[in-house]
């Protein structure tokens, strides 16, 4: 009866001196097995008494294993059954998901709006010639952008891309105006790291060329792009600025503002915030393509994802974006 709480183990090397006693209380070497053969001289008249309770005596012996026996293999069985249950009705334990990581998610959002304005989706290679990522941009052969001390070149002088701008030279070699596209992607610089930059980061560029667009063309669109992304109530500002691709050339900030019925105010410490660079495509540039500056104007933009993102998620170092520490990146799932 006590066989049921044995362990597995025990139940079976238990079977196996079952089999040990079997062999030694009824084999041929037995004290029974003795005993049978003294039937044939026990004198005539006890014959039958001594061999019928030889007979009695392993019989008796015989049911006694067999029980023991059977309660060691229910014993043994009732356990396998039990090691091999299996409960279908249990929930399914769920496979680890990956998820998208927190720049993607906003690159994705940021895509969404150019698309909705009609932008199409370009791509560019992150290894540029200097064609693309200065010439065709109109960036002079003595910028200082050049040096090797900003970009980072390859052992055979390719460029790994400081900017999303040259993604402009080749929409336009791709496309002919009227163009609208925007590049998201990956740029390069060698900036020391700290709180907001890193030497890899994402932009994301805009280009619109066609007849007749001006600066309020531009305007318009980042201002849209804005209220879109942060809210119907946030303001842009504009302020002057130069880049050899564009002119005029202006530096984009949006407002950090908490609005509600009565008023706005401004977020806790931040007033304005710096989204990035823009301007009306510079003739040079078109003519580097061979488009024809009298004919077809446009604007160009580029923005910084990482600052974004940090603002969005609250975070307070864009580097956490790239240390790859999942207890960080499981928080945007
Ligand atoms: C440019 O890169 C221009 N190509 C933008 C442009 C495009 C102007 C088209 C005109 C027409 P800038 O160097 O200011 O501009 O960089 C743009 C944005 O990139 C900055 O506003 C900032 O948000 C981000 N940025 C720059 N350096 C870093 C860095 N090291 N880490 C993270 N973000 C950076």
């Amino acid at each position: 009866g006590g066989a049921g709480a044995l362990p597995l183990d025990e139940a079976e090397s238990a079977l196996r001196e079952l089999s040990e006693l079997r062999a030694r209380h009824t084999g041929r070497k037995s004290a029974l097995a003795a005993l049978k053969k003294q039937i044939g001289r026990v004198p005539v008249e006890e014959r039958a008494a001594f061999g019928q309770s030889v007979q009695r005596l392993e019989a008796e012996i015989e049911t006694r294993l067999e029980r023991v026996e059977r309660a060691l293999k229910e014993a043994v069985e009732r356990q396998r059954i039990e090691r091999e249950r299996l409960d279908v009705t249990l929930p399914g334990r769920r496979p680890r998901r990956g998820h998208l990581h927190p720049i993607t998610l906003l690159r994705q959002r940021m895509e969404d709006i150019f698309v909705a304005m009609g932008y199409a989706v370009e791509d560019g290679p992150e290894i540029e010639t200097d064609f693309y990522n200065f010439d065709a941009l109109n960036i002079p052969p003595s910028h200082p952008a050049r040096s090797s001390q900003d970009t980072f070149y390859t052992s055979d002088g390719l460029a790994l891309r400081t900017q999303t701008s040259p993604v402009q030279i080749h929409a336009m070699q791709r496309r002919r105006p009227p163009l609208r596209v925007v590049a998201p992607g990956k740029v390069f610089r060698r900036d020391t790291p700290d709180a907001t930059h890193n030497p890899m980061f994402f932009q994301i560029e805009g280009l619109l060329v066609d007849r007749g667009i001006t600066m309020a063309h531009l305007k318009g669109t980042i201002a849209e792009f804005v209220r879109r992304m942060f809210g119907p109530q946030t303001r842009t500002r504009f302020r002057p600025s130069y880049f050899p691709f564009t002119e005029p050339s202006a530096e984009v900030d949006y407002s950090c503002f908490i609005c509600n019925g009565t008023g706005c105010r401004v977020c806790k410490g931040v007033g304005w915030i710096e989204l990035g660079g823009s301007g009306m495509v510079h003739p040079n540039v078109l003519r580097a393509v061979g488009i024809d500056p009298e004919e077809f104007s446009g604007f160009a933009f580029g923005l910084g994802i990482d600052r974004m993102c940090a603002l969005m998620y609250g975070l307070d170092d864009i580097r956490l974006l790239y240390e790859n520490d999942v207890r960080f990146l499981t928080q945007f799932d």
